[in-house]
């Protein structure tokens, strides 16, 4: 639990912390595993693939909603808030920036419709021993293998200003 206390710690002293979700749609494809990402296409991370999410807005009325809100939009697909299952705390520190983002983690099974490319994202599934670790950040094939067997994940990664790779890190991971 080690991470957990570093994560409570940080999230304590951060002069701001920033909200975020970040959500992985999983689906069983003929007795396949797959998770759906998306390649960012603008803004921060632009030319990853990553999961869905993004800021948590005061609009929104629960964190699992803002989660399914930003799937919706960013995949264009129709997921609810109450379909979200918690996965875990990632915090993202970045030299230079007083600002700690804390990102609220989930993965979702049920939904409707059919991932399509949005402004922000290019949707694609992927099997999961075929997961593009190379392009995506730098701290994802730290957590991601965990995630997508079920554990759940508390972390923190401090990232140098450049945003490319991290200095120091805490994980814990725990059965679901
Ligand atoms: O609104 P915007 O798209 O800028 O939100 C950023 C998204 O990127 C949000 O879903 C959180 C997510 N994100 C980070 N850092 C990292 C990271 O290191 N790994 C992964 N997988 N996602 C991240 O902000």
């Amino acid at each position: 639990m080690a991470a957990a206390r570093r994560v409570a710690d940080t999230l304590f002293k951060a002069p701001k912390v920033k909200h975020y979700t970040l959500a992985f749609l999983l689906r069983d494809n003929n007795g396949t595993k797959e998770v759906l990402l998306g390649m960012k296409k603008r803004g921060f991370g632009a030319g990853k693939w990553n999961g869905f999410g993004g800021k948590v807005e005061p609009t929104d009325a629960t964190v699992s909603d803002a989660a399914a809100r930003e799937m919706n939009e960013e995949a264009l697909v129709t997921v609810l808030g109450s379909d979200m299952e918690e996965k875990g705390t990632l915090v993202f520190t970045f030299t230079g920036k007083p600002e700690v983002m804390h990102v609220h983690v989930f993965q979702v099974r049920s939904y409707s419709g059919v991932p399509s490319e949005s402004d922000e994202m290019k949707p694609q599934w992927f099997t999961y021993d075929a997961i593009p670790y190379a392009s995506m950040w730098a701290d994802d094939k730290y957590w991601l293998p965990s995630l997508l067997e079920g554990k759940n994940i508390v972390g923190q990664f401090d990232f140098d200003a450049d945003e490319t790779k991290f200095y120091d890190h805490v994980l814990d991971v725990t059965d679901a």
